[in-house]
């Protein structure tokens, strides 16, 4: 056994996961860092699936009678426990996900601020009072726990998505049947132990966490089930395509969260240090495997011969490796198809004109993982595979000679989640906010693309898929509302003034 595997076995025990392995499973285990299998385990069945389903059901009938503020005591119970375990769930991401040491905590700490969240909203699941048109009337509104709700989430945050579905949910009065990643098990099954531990000592009903083990085939049954009234979706544009039309097949409700191809403006009056570390942590960062990873600057044309001299600079100090060393700043790609990718887009761009500024080869690491050096490609024009997204770090530059023309730019893509503007012109700065600016979710000015705190509503327009999580009003995608009109005069006046007998 490799002392990884190890590793993951002894942090698994600590988060009362146990040992989830069974030598004869017919899914395989990695860690992208070095290769290595981590152990096999079994997949759920088409009927297990159900069952799970059925069970969560159940457990939903029980929880939406318990008082919201109450049912906040589960969700304080999870972040308690994750406050208590960040340490051995951040190493797990790492392990498992391939993500630096900070970028795993990192998560593991986006999972702890949506629990408070929650904890707060289970107070605040306040509807409106509305004015009536009749005399003796009161017109309001009530938001009502709405049912099971099915999650499925990407390998590259294998926590933070599921908990910010999760912690919502539950104070909602929901249950939630999550579909991981096959490429992240070990992190679903570590956070069902801890949500379960949380469940023990809140007392709440047996199944209502759930995780479905398995590849598109339970993915599917969770898709399918009308006793899912909502699919909470986070993944690529494909994924979104299919499992959008089925839910709504079944009139269900979707909540997509998709592909992005996030770009930041850098105007020709911008601080260039500040705009340089911003762009290199978001393009980077996670090694560019973040839907809200930074894929396109769009430079004027009087700053770019110094913008990329030095993101060049900065390129070349990045390290690259093992994401458990303290040091390491890129650790690896999740897998080999996405390393092709990556050398298929490099050289794409080349061959449409792109002049290769730095990186684009893969880095030799100890073991079997996937290290790339993260590219920069100086592009004549915004060609089909600039306009597509590459979940790896792989940064465009295309140049501007006006706002407008950048602002084109900008938004001539399929994708609409994040974008940036960094300048220290107001005009500009509020322009890039305005309705004839960014048609992203996600607008930020002199920040990066990624890195969202949880506290804003998360998520973009067109093909990234219209869905909102984690703050602001986002809880509402988790309830369903009920208008009440109540009379209490003893006439029956009717609204719009029709007159009945
Ligand atoms: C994702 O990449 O799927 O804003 C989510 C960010 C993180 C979430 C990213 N808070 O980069």
């Amino acid at each position: 056994m490799t002392d990884i595997a190890t590793r993951t076995q002894q942090i698994l025990e600590r988060l009362g996961a146990g040992d989830p392995f069974t030598a004869d499973g017919d899914l395989v285990s990695r860690s992208p860092i070095d290769g290595s299998e981590l152990g096999r385990l079994r997949s759920h069945t088409a009927d297990e699936a159900s069952e799970l389903i059925g069970r969560a059901q159940q457990a939903f009938e029980q929880w939406r009678t318990v008082p919201a503020p109450v049912r906040g005591q589960y969700v304080r119970e999870l972040g308690n426990l994750l406050r208590e375990h960040k340490d051995d769930l951040g190493a797990l991401v790492s392990i498992e996900a391939g993500k630096i040491v900070s970028e795993g905590l990192g998560e593991v700490q986006e999972m702890i601020d949506i629990c408070d969240l929650a904890v707060g909203l289970s107070r605040q699941l306040h509807g409106l009072t509305i004015a009536t048109e009749r005399p003796g009337h009161r017109m309001m509104e009530q938001w009502h726990p709405l049912g099971v709700v099915g999650v499925i989430s990407a390998f590259n945050f294998p926590v933070a998505v599921w908990s910010w579905n999760a912690a919502l949910a539950f104070v909602c009065g929901d249950a939630v049947v999550w579909k991981p990643s096959e490429k992240t098990l070990l992190t679903a099954l570590a956070c069902q132990a801890l949500a379960a531990e949380a469940g023990r000592r809140a007392g709440v009903p047996e199944g209502l966490s759930a995780v479905l083990v398995g590849d598109r085939t339970v993915g599917e049954v969770l898709v399918d089930d009308p006793r899912v009234p909502l699919v909470s979706a986070t993944g690529s544009t494909r994924m979104g395509k299919e499992v959008a039309p089925r839910v709504a097949a079944r009139l269900g409700r979707s909540l997509l969260e998709l592909g992005g191809n996030n770009a930041a403006i850098v105007a020709p009056s911008a601080d260039l240090e500040l705009a340089v570390r911003g762009i290199v942590f978001s393009a980077v960062g996670t090694a560019g495997q973040r839907c809200t990873s930074l894929r396109r600057v769009i430079v004027h044309e009087s700053i770019k011969d110094d913008l990329v001299a030095r993101l060049r600079a900065a390129y070349e100090t990045l390290s690259i490796g093992s994401p458990l060393e303290s040091s390491t700043l890129v650790g690896p790609l999740i897998d080999e198809s996405a390393y092709a990718g990556f050398e298929k887009a490099v050289a794409q761009a080349q061959a449409d004109g792109g002049e290769l500024v730095t990186g684009g080869t893969r880095a030799e690491v100890d073991g079997d993982g996937f290290y790339v050096r993260p590219a920069i490609v100086d592009m004549p024009k915004q060609t089909e595979i600039v306009k597509a997204e590459t979940f790896a770090p792989l940064l465009y530059v295309l140049t501007y000679t006006d706002l407008d023309e950048a602002m084109r730019l900008h938004n001539e893509v399929a994708q609409g989640l994040s974008s940036a503007i960094f300048t220290l012109d107001v005009r500009e700065a509020e322009t890039f906010m305005s309705v004839v600016g960014s048609d992203c979710g996600i607008a930020n000015v002199n920040i990066g693309t990624s890195g969202a705190e949880i506290g804003g509503a998360f998520g973009g327009e067109k093909e990234t898929g219209g869905g909102r999580e984690s703050g602001s009003d986002a809880w509402r995608n988790y309830m369903r509302r009920a208008t009440n009109t109540v009379n209490y005069s003893t006439e029956l006046p009717l609204a719009q003034g029709v007159e009945f007998g």
